[in-house]
């Protein structure tokens, strides 16, 4: 009958395009129109957009989870000593890599080799490309130099000023923007294609430990900083960011507001909060900022993050992920949640393998709420 014909041949036509679009690998984008997706830098390529669009959708579904340097190393272990391994402390207790991966890329503007916690930017690159490609999204923070004394990120001279315009770093700053620039422009996919990735600088700007924040910065020249680095950015061809602010834990909306470079230069909103004073004072916190920041997402049109978080009190609490952080983020509409690094057993802020929490870590992590790789790629491939 010509009309079963019809049918069958539509049925095989249909099967070898799904075939195809899975072989060329590509991320789907069908039905959105990137006209309406609007991010702080215009000429966003297109898969920067679509990442927007698609931590947007994920926040509706739960909270993706995010380890920093989570496959560069973790508790007794280095990515080097197995290369051709893809490991995680994290995919060690529960079974699944992380949905976001963090990465610093401090020391870039040097020029060197590694970051600032010996993570080759070789290694770095390649795990990225590995796990864009399995559908993680990618987010970096950026601990750099004091550009007037060339100490550490932590180095509190005054340094905002010598590097905007007609400062007397400038032309060092500019050069250091190239470098972080070049990074980004050779983050590329499978197929050639630049990787989107959520970019936080001069993050925790409300404290006073950066030389970009608190005492050691005035609001408007950090705003200037922001704004000017995403201008030199933009000259050197990048157009694969997004933008995080993330100030550190904040008492008001003012403290969250104040070095706020305002909407049009951000595209998602974040803190930072730490277990510093105690699981109550934490839970209480986590509940408070993520509210307040909701309420400012809500009206800016923006998708919001736990941007870095972590227990310090290091092997002490067996249950601290559902007693302690769930309870803090729960429902809280934030797009990811993202633990701080496993650097060593004094020095870890997720679990790994045989640690205090694992289990508890583990019922976390089954928690509908809670997202990891294979519970996103959906959405993200
Ligand atoms: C801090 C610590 C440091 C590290 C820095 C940048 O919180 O973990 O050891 O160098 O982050 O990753």
């Amino acid at each position: 009958m010509k009309f079963t014909y019809d049918l069958k041949y539509i049925a095989q036509r249909l099967v070898i395009l799904v075939i195809l679009i899975q072989l060329s690998g590509c991320k789907s984008s069908s039905g959105i129109d990137f006209k309406t997706i609007k991010v702080s830098d215009a000429g966003a390529t297109k898969a920067t957009k679509l990442l927007y669009h698609d931590i947007r959708k994920l926040s509706k579904r739960g909270i993706a989870f995010g380890h920093q340097d989570a496959t560069a190393y973790g508790i007794g272990w280095k990515h080097e000593e197995q290369p051709n391994l893809l490991r995680s402390d994290i995919k060690g207790v529960a079974g699944d890599f992380p949905a976001v991966h963090g990465y610093d890329i401090g020391h870039i503007e040097l020029g060197r080799p590694h970051n600032l916690d010996t993570v080759s930017f070789d290694v770095m690159k390649d795990h990225i490309q590995k796990l864009y490609e399995k559908g993680a999204i990618i987010t970096m923070s950026w601990h750099l130099n004091n550009p007037v004394t060339d100490g550490s990120s932590w180095d509190k001279t005054s340094a905002v000023p010598a590097i905007l315009e007609d400062g007397e770093q400038r032309e060092k700053y500019v050069l250091w923007v190239k470098r972080l620039a070049d990074f980004f422009n050779s983050l590329k996919d499978e197929k050639g294609d630049l990787i989107p990735v959520v970019f936080r600088p001069f993050h925790e700007m409300n404290g006073s430990w950066f030389w970009w924040g608190g005492d050691n910065v005035s609001p408007e020249d950090y705003k200037q900083l922001w704004k000017d680095t995403q201008q030199l950015l933009k000259q050197n061809n990048v157009h694969s960011l997004l933008f995080a602010y993330s100030p550190n834990t904040f008492s008001c909306e003012e403290e969250f507001d104040k070095y706020y470079p305002g909407d049009e230069f951000v595209d998602i909103l974040g803190v930072d909060i730490y277990n510093h004073s105690g699981n109550e004072a934490f839970t209480k916190d986590v509940n408070q900022n993520l509210e307040m920041i909701r309420k400012k997402a809500l009206l800016a049109d923006k998708p919001f993050a736990l941007t870095e978080t972590g227990n310090n009190n290091f092997g002490e609490d067996p249950y601290w992920w559902t007693q302690t952080l769930y309870p803090g983020i729960k429902k809280s509409g934030a797009a990811w949640v993202l633990l701080w690094r496993n650097a060593r057993s004094s020095h870890y802020f997720a679990t790994y393998p045989g640690e205090i929490s694992q289990k508890d870590f583990k019922e976390f992590a089954e928690l509908e709420e809670i997202l990891f790789l294979d519970e996103v790629e959906d959405i993200t491939n």
